[in-house]
């Protein structure tokens, strides 16, 4: 005999069915990775030693400056030509792709979507100082080739906050006396280990 109303058992079935289809569909979305928030290179690195950006995914756009194609620390830097006018945030980033040779070209403009990452040549525990980059990164888009490159940027004692560029006289600052304020010891090099990667 048959029932123009479902039986308790069937629309039991009915609702567990819906709540694992429910449940999927929670499951897919929450899977979706997060919006790639579109930003600045110079916001990207930010003021601070760390990218306010470390462990999210980004999307920004710059001008392939030079491509890294040996080793096993492969990748291209991408710079922004404008900038944001302010000296401590650096307008350049380097897109990390490991062992595969980057297949764009210097002079590119390009989209890169990718996540911010902080690189410590020999490991956090070195206690050296991170780069910041982009890895698990995606050229989206090439929107133009042939540009060119931003005017290089000379490194100098008036460039380099005091602190970080003694003054030897105009000589070479080998023959300066350290002065350690504290101690540390080490049993890696961490030049080894950058080489090494
Ligand atoms: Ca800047």
């Amino acid at each position: 005999m048959t029932s123009r109303h479902p039986s308790a058992r069937g629309r039991r079935t009915g609702l567990l069915a819906a709540t694992a289809l429910v449940g999927s569909l929670t499951a897919g979305l929450l899977a979706l990775p997060a919006h790639a928030a579109t930003v600045t290179i110079a916001a990207v690195q930010g003021t601070k030693r760390l990218s306010p950006y470390t462990g999210q995914q980004v999307t920004v756009t710059g001008i392939v400056t030079a491509i890294r194609s040996t080793g096993t620390s492969r990748g291209y830097w991408i710079q922004d030509p404008v900038g944001d006018g302010n000296a401590a945030t650096s307008e350049a980033l380097f897109v990390y792709t490991g062992s595969t040779t980057p297949t764009t070209k210097a002079g590119n403009k390009v989209t890169v979507r990718g996540t911010v990452s902080e690189y410590y040549p020999g490991g956090s525990a070195e206690g050296g100082q991170s780069l910041t980059e982009l890895t698990s990164a995606t050229i989206t888009s090439t929107l133009s080739t042939g540009n060119p490159l931003p005017a290089a940027f000379t490194l100098d004692a008036a460039s380099i906050p005091d602190t970080y560029a003694p003054d030897a006289g105009g000589g070479s600052i080998e023959g300066l006396t350290l002065a350690p304020r504290r101690t540390r010891s080490t049993s890696t090099s961490p030049w080894k280990a950058c080489a090494s990667r």
